[in-house]
């Protein structure tokens, strides 16, 4: 059976890491980083940097699920970021950076909280999950100069420190869920 695209959207810490990985995947049509989960309209980057209005830096991901389920892509976010530390990716800290799941349907909360629960009990995230599963309400699209950061500043200190070898690996990990791959 066709199914018609969805949304997802995920925050796994700074969104030019985010969103330079799932750009990468095989059936995501768009990637467009943004803020969400939080209560300011219309926030911008600094007002979100401060940290008082409740957002999560965010991708908006366009998937045609006949190519890549929501199932994979929930993979492909925790493997790709650290889902046990709260409020902090890696230096970044503030609850900016938490690692939230904003669903788009019941389906993907059912799928989300699974999810959650598998690695959880398998104890191979080394520590408890913190990742908030909230409603997705209303995604806010990110200042122009963030997007597609890591494809236009790829000398930035960093996107060579922290981005370049998270794209490493996980292009070693998800070979076959790549663009680039014709498997
Ligand atoms: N600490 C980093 C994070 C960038 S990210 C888009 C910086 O300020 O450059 O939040």
């Amino acid at each position: 059976m066709q199914m018609k695209n969805e949304i997802a959207v995920f925050g796994g810490g700074c969104f030019w890491c985010t969103e330079a990985v799932f750009s990468e995947l095989k059936g995501v049509l768009a990637v467009n980083p943004g803020y969400a989960g939080g209560h300011t309209e219309n926030p911008t980057y600094r007002q979100v940097c401060a940290d008082n209005t409740g957002h999560a830096e965010v991708v908006e991901i366009q998937f045609n699920p006949n190519l890549i389920a929501y199932d994979r892509l929930l993979e492909v976010f925790f493997a790709t970021h650290d889902p046990t530390t709260l409020n902090r990716q890696g230096a970044d800290s503030g609850t900016s950076y938490r690692s939230i799941i904003l669903y788009a349907n019941e389906s993907q909360r059912q799928q989300a909280e699974t999810f959650i629960q598998t690695l959880d009990s398998s104890g191979s995230a080394g520590n408890p999950i913190v990742t908030e599963v909230a409603e997705l309400e209303r995604f806010y699209e990110a200042e122009a100069e963030h997007k597609q950061f890591y494809m236009n500043n790829p000398a930035a200190m960093y996107c060579q420190i922290v981005i370049s070898p998270k794209i490493a690996k996980f292009r070693g990990a998800f070979a076959e869920n790549l663009e680039t791959s014709d498997l």
